[in-house]
């Protein structure tokens, strides 16, 4: 759109004496800003800190300010923060610790300070549920190894090994159910109880694996 000169001339004198003081609705330009300097957007397992603190920065004319407080306030998720209350350093930066909700899904906080530009700051977090572990693990018994020899069930679940190679192996644990020398088939045992359990093949010296169970 094109305007007419006198117009655009007018616009501009209202422009500058709005920016000679005439406004005394917002904070005023010489005020200390605050700004996010690191922490945001994180992920945790849900009812867990946050594994970086949250960090803003109180600065004015370039340069950090002291001793300011910045108030971190929780706005979703049912998260808490430690401390809710901070006050700038030396080089005018403030953090909390982070802890979020119970629950899976979006988090949000505000970080505040009285009398400064850029207020609230807002950081965002996302709550993650660990996956469960699987019921079900497979090893293949080969010549003279277990594949994986290592495997993680939960509690309740199932392991099934198969004999892949050549040669005659048994799946020996401490304790339980175990597996005889053969040389093809299969051998499936049940884990009810939370726990880590060693196995070996005792025909081969360092043919040895674990059952972890969650
Ligand atoms: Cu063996």
């Amino acid at each position: 759109m094109k305007l007419p000169r006198s117009y655009v001339g007018s616009m501009l004198i209202v422009g500058i004496l709005a920016g000679c003081g005439g406004d005394t609705t917002g904070p005023d330009p010489q005020d200390p800003a605050l700004s996010s300097v690191s922490g945001n957007n994180q992920s945790a397992t849900p009812g867990q800190a946050l594994a970086n603190p949250l960090v803003v920065l109180m600065a004015q004319d370039g340069s950090g300010v002291s001793g300011k407080t910045v108030s971190w306030t929780v706005s979703t998720g049912g998260g808490s923060v430690n401390p809710a209350s901070s006050t700038t350093d030396n080089s005018g930066m403030a953090s909390t610790q982070w802890t979020l909700g119970p629950d899976a899904g979006p988090n949000s906080l505000q970080a505040s300070g009285s009398g400064v530009t850029g207020s609230p700051v807002t950081f965002a977090a996302t709550g993650v549920s660990d996956d469960p572990a699987p019921l079900t693990a497979s090893i293949s018994v080969g010549d003279n190894f277990f594949d994986p020899n290592s495997a993680t069930i939960g509690a309740g679940g199932t392991v099934t090994w198969t004999w892949a190679g050549s040669g005659t192996h048994n799946v020996t644990f401490a304790s339980g159910t175990n597996q005889g020398n053969q040389s093809t088939g299969t051998f499936v045992r049940g884990f009810p109880d939370v726990g880590s359990f060693a196995y070996s093949c005792t025909n081969h010296s360092g043919m040895t694996g674990t059952i972890v169970v969650e």
